[in-house]
């Protein structure tokens, strides 16, 4: 007996893993294990040497048990440490790859436009991009089946709701909720059925809208207001205004700079005109605030492409490049 369980001593003692000593413990204590049998042999010894043999063999099984579960400890201790070792995240290695972001130009650019309105004290408003009938085209004097509703065709959901084509229903919903005088631009994102060289179905525009007593607004201020805001936008460049029609304004007009790319002297991107046309404005059609109800009121109104005016900023000469999201590309803007 003694020489057999020093064998199971020195297994416990050599095992290799947690697993490994499992296997040891139901090699000896299992139903066919090692002691098991030993106590099954008890039974054909002699009465009077039973009781010693029953006495040393439970002493040896507290005994393996103590071995066994010290050695356990001991090999669920190396092989934690080993994991730990293994699977260890070095917190603080360099990280590879990721390097600051920035804003993406068309949104650098609306950022720039707002903060001159801001300054210039126009409140900012968002609005729907799912708009109705009424605030996208009716209010605006815009009447069901006028031609102009033909060069802003969008994308309808049932119910006549439909994307809007531009933000001036953010304009619409302002002067429905709150008494004149008012003083706002709308940023945000336009949807038109349009797809080509110059025209994306989404991009991004600033409105703007001053309304105060009748007689108070005059062209003037408009002019003044669109020049500054240019001059501020692309330095020192020329302002052209021409007269222009829009269903919302009257009269209307389109405000041109002289070219950045050739300074006025006639390239290709002005059509060697030396003129770019950059946004357009008016004097607010009575017919507007009619649909909304002003009386006795006065006021003025303008809208830009935003991605037209960062393309002029950048210098960048295809439109698309800024819907690609090319880091290649858009790193150069930071
Ligand atoms: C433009 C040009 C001229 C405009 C008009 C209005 C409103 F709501 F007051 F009628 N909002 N925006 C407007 C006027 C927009 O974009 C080229």
């Amino acid at each position: 007996m003694e020489t057999l369980l020093k064998e199971w001593y020195d297994k416990i003692k050599e095992a290799q893993s947690v697993e490994n000593l499992e296997e040891i413990r139901i090699c000896v204590f299992g139903k066919k294990g090692v002691l098991a049998a030993e106590f099954a042999k008890m039974k054909t010894a002699p009465n009077e040497e039973k009781s010693k043999i029953a006495q040393d063999l439970n002493t040896h099984k507290s005994s393996l048990m103590n071995e066994l579960s010290a050695r356990r400890i001991t090999l669920q201790t190396i092989e934690l440490q080993k994991s730990m070792k293994a699977e260890a995240i070095d917190v603080s290695m360099f990280s590879v790859g990721s390097e600051a972001g920035a804003l993406h130009p068309v949104m650098e650019t609306m950022d720039r436009i707002v903060e001159y309105f801001s300054a210039m004290n126009f409140a900012v408003k968002t609005g729907n991009m799912v708009e109705d009938d009424f605030n996208n085209f009716e209010a605006l004097n815009l009447p069901k089946y006028h031609p102009a509703r033909d060069m802003q065709d969008t994308f309808y959901f049932k119910d006549e709701m439909l994307l809007r084509t531009h933000t001036s229903p953010v304009q619409i919903r302002t002067m429905m909720s709150q008494k004149p005088p008012i003083r706002m631009i709308a940023p945000g994102a336009v949807f038109r059925r349009d797809y080509d060289i110059t025209h994306t179905p989404m991009f991004h525009q600033v409105e703007g809208l001053l309304v105060d007593e009748e007689g108070k607004v005059s062209f003037a201020n408009l002019k003044y207001i669109m020049e500054d805001f240019l001059k501020y936008m692309f330095g020192d460049v020329e302002v052209r205004f021409r007269p222009s029609f829009f269903p919302f304004t009257e009269p209307s007009s389109e405000v041109d700079i002289s070219c950045v790319f050739c300074k006025g002297e006639g390239c290709r991107v002005c059509s060697k005109t030396g003129w770019i046309e950059i946004l357009g404005c008016g004097i607010v059609d009575s017919n507007v605030f009619k649909a909304v109800k002003y009386e006795n009121v006065s006021g003025y109104a303008f809208g830009l492409g935003v991605e037209r005016m960062a393309m002029l900023i950048h210098h960048i000469g295809d439109l698309r490049s800024l819907f690609e999201g090319d880091i290649k590309l858009l790193e150069q803007f930071q």
